[in-house]
């Protein structure tokens, strides 16, 4: 039997604990260079070098003309984690001194959204066609520095990135993100971070679904209770809310300085509920119906027939097209059970010239594929299966597509039955499904030259909260972006995953909530 009394026994192991934690705090786990086989979305050629870059306390960086407003957004994400300085220097001199630089120089292979990238022991150089390119390239750069560059708080380093080269470029041009801001709403600040955390994996399109049966969400000031009225409630029957102009306009801002495109989106006919319910006169019967804050879709349409329906789109696409540089206007169109197809097809016709008649380009769920479509008029793919003759038939007449089959790109969709937020009626999406397709073949009679690219939706029937969103998004959207981005001979899930898995330590630093499937083999 032991002598020494037991309160000894437990305050030495303490002393033991302390120890050890001194210990390791004084000599810190270095966090290391970051292979480029890291990096998501695959870029489309990389190689790696014998050499190592490191960021100096005294680093400038170099970004004069049209690459300032990227140079000081790089310096910007920097400068939390190191807690350097990090001027930018906007002097042509700084070009040959500074060790890191951004350029913008012409490269016929780059297009819009490419950039070349070389690392070596003394410079980091970033070159492209467009600030676009230099923007993407600073998403690259961000995933090749250790994953504590992400904490908003200054971290140790050494803050360093391995030698070689990279050149790359998008295989789609649209490669985006859906928010549905109607079934519950979310603020101005949320949807920043959402935009932040999508912009890191090139996708470049944000679409916003602004309205729907239980909310109508953006401030229209020719009509106005569609915001104040039609606004105020949401699924479960909570507040809701809406964006004013000034508000929308300042997302569309904040958006653009991530180089992403906000796609707002009024659905029609059907999916109207709030707009019915805030005006009698847009009813056929002209009884407005009440606010709605069940989850049923199908039941409610504006009424066809009736011509004040079209001065009231005219007002209100009217008033979008002014508040969005973007090029499109989603005109929903899906799940208009309650309008006939006699109904249906003039109806979208109409409403494709009123926004050709504001200077848009209409895109619709692909349903709209049933109409006469103008040769400009994208459909979003939804459906579960890739075969569906109307979207054959507006294909073999040239209209392009955006692909989201909702049981491969539907963020709302469960990951297993045991996920606790979302819907299952297109089915289970682990990370693998998310990734095993390639949009370029996957539409029946659709060339890849006719995909515009590929875009996640998020529902929100469900989802009520920044955490929730961040949860169903990650990884889906990143794995998403990735078909998006990268040349389809690095299609491979053996590879991917352990890309994908050097993404989990960054989601943990940024505080990004992720579901943490158990099909990839997360980093440490
Ligand atoms: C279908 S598919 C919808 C939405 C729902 C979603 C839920 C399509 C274009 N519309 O109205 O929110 O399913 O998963």
């Amino acid at each position: 039997m032991s002598t020494i009394p037991r309160r000894l026994v437990v305050a030495a192991a303490a002393i033991t604990m302390l120890g050890t934690a001194a210990a390791a705090q004084a000599a810190p786990v270095k966090p290391k260079a970051v292979p480029y086989a890291s990096v998501v979305p695959a870029p489309a050629w990389a190689t790696q070098a014998n050499s190592t870059f490191t960021l100096g306390s005294g680093a400038r960086i170099a970004a004069s003309g049209q690459a300032a407003s990227v140079g000081n957004y790089l310096a910007s994400v920097l400068r939390p984690a190191t807690g350097f300085a990090l001027p930018v220097d906007q002097a042509l001199w700084a070009r040959a001194v500074d060790p890191i630089q951004l350029q913008i120089a012409p490269n016929a292979t780059l297009g819009d959204e490419g950039y070349q990238l070389t690392v070596n022991a003394t410079s980091v150089v970033l070159t492209a066609n467009k600030p676009a390119g230099l923007f993407e390239g600073v998403q690259t750069l961000r995933q090749l520095l250790p994953a504590s560059i992400d904490a908003s708080t200054k971290q140790p380093g050494p803050w360093q990135i391995q030698g070689g080269k990279i050149t790359d470029h998008p295989r789609f041009g649209y490669r985006g993100a859906m928010l549905d801001v109607a079934r519950h709403f979310f603020g101005v600040d949320t949807v920043k971070t959402y935009i932040d955390e999508i912009a890191r994996y090139k996708v470049n399109t944000l679409h916003l679904h602004l309205s729907d049966d239980q909310g109508w969400r953006l401030q229209i000031n020719s009509w106005p209770k569609l915001a104040t009225y039609g606004g105020s409630t949401q699924v479960g029957g909570g507040a809701g809310g809406y964006y004013t102009q000034a508000q929308y306009k300042d997302i569309v801002a904040y958006a653009a300085s991530r180089y992403i495109t906000i796609i707002p989106e009024i659905d029609m006919p059907g999916h109207t509920n709030a707009a019915l319910a805030s005006y009698a006169e847009l009813n056929c019967n002209g009884v407005a119906p009440p606010l709605y804050t069940g989850t049923d879709v199908g039941f409610s349409s504006l009424c066809t027939s009736k011509d004040i329906t079209y001065k009231f789109l005219d007002d209100v696409i009217g008033e979008i097209a002014a508040l969005t540089p973007g090029p499109y206007i989603h005109i929903g169109g899906d799940e208009a059970q309650s309008t006939s197809d006699a109904d249906y097809k003039p109806f979208i016709a109409k409403v494709q010239q009123i926004v050709a008649n504001h200077g848009k380009t209409a895109i619709g769920w692909h349903d709209i594929s049933k109409a006469d479509l103008l040769p400009s008029t994208i459909g979003q793919y939804w459906d579960t299966t890739p075969t569906n003759a109307s979207v054959q038939a507006a294909a073999k007449k040239g209209t392009h597509f955006v692909l989201s089959p909702a049981n491969l790109a539907y963020l709302d969709m469960k990951y297993t039955e045991q996920t606790p937020l979302g819907q299952d009626w297109a089915g289970l999406i682990e990370a693998k499904d998310a990734y095993n397709w390639d949009p370029g073949n996957y539409l029946t009679g659709v060339k890849a030259s006719q995909v515009n690219g590929v875009e996640g939706p998020l529902w929100t029937e469900t989802i009520v909260k920044l955490a929730d969103i961040q949860y169903m998004a990650f990884p889906r959207l990143a794995e998403l972006a990735e078909l998006g981005w990268s040349q389809a001979s690095t299609h491979n899930w053996t590879t991917f995953k352990t890309r994908l898995a050097a993404q989990g330590p960054r989601w943990k630093v940024q505080g990004v909530n992720f579901y943490a499937s158990p099909q990839v083999p997360w980093a440490k």
